[in-house]
């Protein structure tokens, strides 16, 4: 698909420095059941006198009548889900401080019925700097429910991209929610990311 690129095709071919990057999760491992998953994002701040890296965690809902259309609607630093099941917890524009820069919530379990897929992506804003991930200094992802961690990524599998999606959570009708982990990254202007990220695995 145009635009998409998954993590492992391109750690295959990555050169050094970056080869120690890349150790994640097995990439499209399978959990199911979940109820409320924590993601978590951090990265270092950029060397000083170079313009602040910002990334964003965004999530998006899909309805059981178009799970891979136009999302229901959008969760992001500044645009809360109506029913307050997804939020952020933390967000960050520069990386700095210590522990997870920016942490998003999705309660599963108090999902209206009507959606029935959720895609969780990571951005990195374009400005004042035009950036991939392999000019993000230490990114670092974390999914968990609990404290059982579900998948961990470095992004070392798509250094090229500008945004990237990190976690689907999809069911089928009343059954349980299920997790699909793998990177997906995403090479457009991020700006059309968030209404991109549906077709993103579509089968
Ligand atoms: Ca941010």
């Amino acid at each position: 698909m145009a635009g998409w690129t998954t993590g492992l095709a391109c750690w295959a071919v990555q050169a050094e420095p970056q080869a120690q990057r890349g150790r994640g999760s097995p990439v499209n491992a399978i959990n199911k059941g979940i109820r409320k998953v924590e993601i978590s994002l951090k990265w270092d701040p950029s060397p000083a006198g170079d313009p602040p890296t910002d990334l964003d965690l965004v999530a998006a809902t899909y309805l059981a009548s178009d799970p891979y259309g136009d999302p229901a609607y959008v969760v992001h630093f500044d645009s809360r889900s109506p029913d307050g099941t997804i939020y952020l917890n933390r967000d960050s524009q520069d990386g700095k401080g210590f522990g997870w820069d920016e942490v998003l919530t999705v309660e599963l379990d108090r999902l209206d019925g009507r959606y029935a897929r959720v895609m969780v992506g990571v951005a990195i804003q374009q400005r004042p700097a035009q950036r991939t991930f392999v000019s993000v200094i230490n990114p670092a992802l974390r999914i968990r429910e609990g404290y059982t961690v579900m998948a961990e990524d470095d992004f070392g599998g798509v250094l090229g991209s500008t945004a990237a999606t990190v976690a689907e959570f999809v069911r089928e009708g009343s059954s349980a929610w299920e997790f699909r982990s793998g990177i997906h990254g995403f090479e457009d202007d991020p700006a059309t990311f968030t209404e991109a990220m549906g077709k993103a695995r579509r089968p």
